[in-house]
């Protein structure tokens, strides 16, 4: 689709040192998302993005429906509902957005536009859980929310029309079943990010930075390229504290009426800004295989050096390979495009480059003279000459390298972008220097320190150091570093948390 933004020119865009207008500048020239509404916070999906989108959609709708079943509950809340939970609405009062009018009378009922579900989805759990055979209860809606964020927003990362908000909740027997699911939320959240190839961190939210309503919070935080980190899905255990503000109780196998324990966890479009903010580069988008809407581009190449069309039958059969390469490659699966348009193959390079396309074929009359045609991989643009008799499987090779490299490479400099503080003891974590060291080393990246699990000691980290505590490591089981140290702030003893400046 030619939207009017023009994409002829290639033009380099820098990321380093300037990732705020370079990641509008995508947005834009990519054609993801349109900033043009007139509505702050409020931003319309191009036909590209929203393709890009839905693919990642759909990988984490086949990695959700293995054991939860979609919903889809009312964006209207009635004011009784959303204020019943004294500890959730304190957290979200100032986001909600009302609707209190039906054309010029105003409501009995002000209906709040969910912020997020639980005030909505509850009370109609209530009616559903009876018996512990109706346990454990998974669902999940893929939704639009509401949020009036006050803080700058952005595009797909501070939204306050978030349009792809993924939530899932979850009923069960006792509070044993509910660690479990959020075990297994966190294994499919890192079976997703593996997926789209972004690396993360996983911790444990500090008491004062969790859900409002839930006992704990558990958040994957990515990095983005200026270092700040970015809060791309959170998991919480809800414990008791809905049931029974919503009366939620199911009839044991004794008899007995018992309280369901909870979990819910979301998801939203910031994984997209994810996918576009680690990937892409001064060409722009650079999408792995896996989402990516269009995979294999095929560039006719049927000018000569000087401009000149070549000559009417060797163009012919040019269009004719490009024509058959594009049929074997759609009927195998694989999402391609023939450009066949007019303008000249340096600007659909450019264009497709700018797009994100992982993998171009280019076919001359040259190559249509020896049988073969050529490939060139958007990741590390390596040229390769592959017979026409290979094209299906070599670009399935390719696709599948090109996912390994980018998810490899990435993972790679995410965690050299990871500094471990190592607290020699003594009280030396404590001088001057060590706070100038590790500041500068929190403006490039995470950093891992020793703290205790006083507010105090955090708050006073998060004012000296210019960052946010994301929170106790979640260890990874070959992750052999050492757990527990003196707190840097007051030497008592201590865990280990990431710090960073965060989104
Ligand atoms: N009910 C729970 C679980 S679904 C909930 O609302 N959790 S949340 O508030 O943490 O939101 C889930 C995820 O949505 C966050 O981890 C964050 O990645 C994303 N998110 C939150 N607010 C916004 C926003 N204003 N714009 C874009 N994404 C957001
Ligand atoms: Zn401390």
């Amino acid at each position: 689709m030619n939207m009017q933004h023009k994409t002829e020119t290639k033009t380099v865009l820098q990321k380093e040192n300037n990732f705020s207008e370079w990641y509008n500048e995508i947005l834009k020239r990519a054609e993801i998302l349109d900033v043009r509404y007139p509505v702050k916070g409020v931003y319309v999906w191009y036909p590209y993005g929203y393709k890009l989108r839905n693919l990642i959609y759909a990988i984490l709708r086949s990695l959700m429906d293995k054991d939860h079943e979609e919903t889809l509950f009312p964006l209207l809340i009635p004011k009784e509902e959303l204020m019943k939970e004294k500890e959730h609405i304190k957290g979200f009062e100032e986001e909600v957005f009302w609707v209190t009018k039906g054309g010029s009378t105003e409501l009995d009922i002000p209906l709040a536009l969910r912020p997020t579900s639980e005030t909505a989805i509850y009370p109609v759990f209530k009616v559903w859980i009876r018996s512990h055979r109706d346990l454990p209860l998974r669902i999940y809606q893929i939704v639009n929310t509401f949020r009036y964020e006050t803080r700058h927003t952005r595009p797909l990362i501070r939204l306050r029309e978030i349009t792809s908000f993924k939530e899932a909740h979850t009923a069960h027997a006792s509070r044993a079943d509910a660690e479990e699911q959020i075990k297994k939320a966190v294994a499919i959240y890192k079976n997703f990010f593996d997926l789209l190839a972004i690396p993360y961190v996983i911790t444990k939210r500090p008491d004062w930075d969790k859900f409002p309503g839930a006992e704990y919070s558990i958040a994957f935080d990515t990095l983005m390229p200026d270092g700040k980190t970015m809060q791309i899905a959170t998991i919480h255990l809800l414990g008791e504290s809905f049931a029974r503000t919503f009366d939620i109780k199911y009839e044991d196998k004794d008899g007995s009426l018992k309280y369901v324990n909870q979990t819910c966890y979301g998801i939203s479009e910031r994984c997209v800004a994810a996918v576009i903010s680690v990937h892409g580069d001064e060409h722009g988008l650079m999408l792995p295989p896996e989402v990516a809407p269009i995979q294999v581009v095929i560039v006719p190449i049927v000018y000569s050096s000087e401009g000149k069309t070549a000559e009417g039958k060797e163009s012919e059969g040019v269009e004719k390979v490009c024509f058959a390469v594009h049929e074997e490659l759609k009927k195998a699966g694989i999402r391609a495009f023939f450009d066949s348009s007019e303008e000249r193959p340096g600007a659909k390079y450019y264009k497709w480059e700018m797009k994100g396309v992982p993998l171009r074929i280019e076919i001359g009359p040259r190559d249509v003279r020896n049988n073969r045609c050529e490939f060139v991989r958007r990741d590390d643009f390596k040229r390769m000459q592959v017979p026409f008799g290979d094209v299906v499987p070599e670009v399935k090779r390719t696709l599948n390298e090109i996912q390994a490299c980018i998810r490899d490479r990435e993972k790679k400099a995410f965690l050299a972008d990871i500094y471990i503080y190592k607290s020699e003891g003594s009280g030396a974590g404590k001088g001057k220097g060590k706070m100038e060291e590790l500041k500068r080393k929190a403006a490039q990246g995470i950093v891992s320190v020793f703290l205790c699990e006083s507010e105090r000691c955090g708050q006073e980290v998060e004012e000296r150091l210019g960052v946010s505590v994301l929170g106790e490591v979640i260890y990874e089981e070959e992750n052999a570093e050492r757990r527990e140290g003196e707190c840097i702030i007051c030497s008592r003893k201590g865990r280990r948390v990431y710090i960073a400046r965060a989104y």
